[in-house]
């Protein structure tokens, strides 16, 4: 093969084009979007690849590098892609990887692959949508390499040397006239390389970051497994029993592992993967583990006489208040469903993993009294809470049930009853929630005055949580339910829009919400439903000028525009200090506020986060504040 080749259309290269010119044009299509997340999938497209080498029992280690000129290399020392011609297309094996559409798959010899989702689109897609991109392949004692430039070849395969090694190195340049952005965030690439060395025991991944002149370096590599994983979501916390409980079996074809630990707070935090993804809406392998530990749990609460004859069985939720728990398995064909294809659905996992479960799981908790005990204590306390919280669920529930006329007497509801036009402004105290109900539009805006502070959910039980009357309040406005009851579908208002002081009290009461709906109405986030108001900090007049700033930066700029002398600067301290006028001005009004939609980047950061900042122990939340306290802006003293 010669550089001349390129340009000759035989049919092999008409179809190469037109494979990856599909990409380019669709290229949401392959990688899901052309945002930050379309960019980071490209480097996990890659590294999903390395990481099947690895299933296989291949490949050790993986290291992903983001170049200085912000170009990312995946190394791994797999088998390397295959070189030789390829029998049907006449041409290096390695070539038609990187170009051919779905033939980045392995030719036969299956293994628990990672496919599903986004991923599994193969190199060649990331190929497509990269700038440059050159790969290097050592296999068959020799070293290999070709470039590419929007996935076509720019020169033929070279040979460039022997060794006895083996692997794949894969560097790309996004292509930035595809992409928003084409800037690597380190945070992503870490938080998901350090799940998947917890997924994929024994394996290392080292991620570096040579963009800067101090060079960024980390090594995820966990023996422990998802066991590890268990202790991370745990850190900081007390936790039962000291090390977590840890199964893993291969049953019929199905790799299944599982582990979990309670910690002393309230929150459950299930996770459960299918080939290393994370499915977020469940399926048959997280019900079967959930159903298998509600069942043991209430059977041993049997025979060790917890539950009396006369009792009713623990609920699951009883059992999992306060529980960390994760469930990962590999299987030969996964089958994704539901709306974000993130639900597994092969029924035959089903009875799989309940088997392993109770098998496993059942001689743990068998062959250690005290710790089948503690679990069924631990129920019983749930259980009663539960029981006293019933009440003052059914409060809230009644309520729901009846509609309009008997919602909350506090909040100034819209007239229109369509949730897509409305909204909900939650407003900190009663003089601005009176300012907000004057200057809103009443046609479809909401005001909810929140008079009290919110309880601090991740302190306190349900029961607790719904003793409180904001809560309550809170919840029959938005229509939703909580807990089991809760439905996302009946979420009364598009937008819910917390607007609180820019003071310290207003943060507190912002994030005491937050941590509110990140526990008990976690969709409401990730559906994007949860925003926050940005009032003014100043309002600047000179003549008959004014002028509204929303932050401290932009004051001093201001001045400098427009002169200093005669010039008056009125900082707000709360929203009750501007008038209905100006607050639907400059914090209510579509056309011209801004508001924040609140996102959420990782959930298991989140929830760590949440429980340090909210949670029990001061200590590590102390450091915490200590150690991020500089990257805080806009902090008042
Ligand atoms: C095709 C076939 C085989 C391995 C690979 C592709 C492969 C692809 C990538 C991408 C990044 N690292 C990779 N490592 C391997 C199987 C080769 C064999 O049977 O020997």
């Amino acid at each position: 093969m010669s550089d001349k080749n390129i340009g000759i259309y035989d049919e092999n290269q008409i179809q190469i084009l037109e494979g990856l010119e599909a990409v380019r044009k669709r290229p949401s299509m392959y990688i899901g979007s052309t945002g930050s997340r379309g960019l980071h999938h490209l480097v996990f497209e890659v590294v999903d690849n390395s990481i099947d080498e690895a299933m296989a029992g291949f490949c050790s280690r993986i290291e992903v590098k983001i170049n200085k000129d912000n170009s990312v290399a995946i190394i791994d020392n797999g088998r390397g892609i295959p070189v030789k011609e390829h029998p049907l297309k006449k041409k290096s094996t390695l070539e038609v990887v990187m170009t051919i559409l779905h033939a980045g798959g392995k030719f036969g010899g299956e293994g628990y692959k990672v496919a599903g989702g986004l991923h599994g689109v193969g190199v060649s897609v990331v190929n497509a949508v990269s700038a440059w991109m050159e790969v290097e392949v050592k296999r068959d004692n020799g070293i290999y390499w070709q470039r590419y430039e929007k996935g076509v070849p720019v020169t033929p395969v070279k040979n460039k040397g022997t060794t006895n090694e083996t692997g794949t190195k894969v560097t790309f340049f996004p292509d930035d006239s595809i992409f928003e952005d084409i800037t690597f965030d380190y945070q992503i690439l870490s938080q998901r390389l350090r799940e998947l060395a917890f997924l994929n025991k024994g394996i290392t991944i080292v991620l570096k970051d040579c963009r800067d002149k101090e060079e960024k370096k980390e090594i995820f590599q966990y023996e422990g497994g998802i066991s590890s994983f268990v202790s991370y979501l745990n850190r900081n916390k007390e936790v039962y029993p000291q090390e977590p409980i840890y199964i893993e079996k291969e049953l019929s074809n199905c790799w299944v592992e599982m582990s979990l630990q309670y910690n002393s707070g309230f929150s459950e935090v299930i996770y459960s993967y299918a080939n290393n993804i994370r499915t977020q809406e469940g399926g048959t392998h997280e019900a079967a583990f959930k159903s298998a530990l509600t069942r043991l749990v209430n059977e041993h609460a049997r025979r060790l006489g917890l539950l009396k004859e006369n009792q009713e069985n623990f609920q699951g939720e009883d059992i999992r208040e306060g529980l960390t728990g994760i469930i990962s398995i590999k299987i030969l064909n996964p089958q994704f469903e539901g709306q974000t294809k993130t639900r597994l659905g092969n029924t035959e996992v089903r009875g799989i993993v309940d088997s392993v479960i109770t098998e496993e799981f059942g001689a743990i908790l068998e062959q250690n009294p005290p710790l089948a005990r503690k679990i069924c204590d631990k129920a019983l306390q749930a259980a009663r809470a539960r029981e006293a919280s019933r009440k003052a669920r059914e409060l809230t529930r009644r309520k729901n049930a009846l509609e309009v006329s008997n919602l909350p007497g506090k909040l100034a509801d819209c007239t229109s009853k369509n949730p897509d036009e409305s909204e909900l402004f939650i407003v900190e105290g009663d003089s601005a929630g009176g300012s907000a109900k004057q200057g809103r539009d009443r046609n479809f805006q909401a005001v909810l005055p929140l008079r009290g502070k919110i309880i601090n959910v991740e302190k306190a039980r349900l029961d607790k949580i719904l003793a409180n009357e904001e809560i309550r309040t809170l919840i029959t406005a938005l229509g939703t339910g909580i807990g089991d009851d809760f439905d996302a579908q009946k979420l009364r208002y598009q937008k819910v829009i917390i607007m609180t002081d820019a003071d310290v009290d207003g943060s507190h009461i912002r994030t005491l919400l937050l941590t509110f709906f990140f526990r008990y109405m976690e969709p409401l986030i990730s559906r994007g439903n949860i925003y926050i108001a940005q009032p003014p900090l100043f309002k600047v007049t000179k003549n008959k000028n004014s002028y509204y700033l929303y932050r401290e930066e932009e004051l001093e700029k201001l001045m400098e525009e427009i002169g200093r002398q005669g010039t008056s600067v009125q900082r707000y301290k709360g929203l009750g200090e501007m008038n209905p006028e100006q607050l639907w001005e400059t914090t209510i009004n579509p056309k011209t506020r801004t508001i924040l939609k609140v996102e959420m980047q990782d959930a298991i950061e989140a929830n760590y986060i949440f429980s340090l900042l909210m949670g029990e122990k001061v200590e590590p939340r102390r450091k915490f504040i200590e150690e991020n306290a500089r990257a805080v802006r806009n902090l008042d003293v």
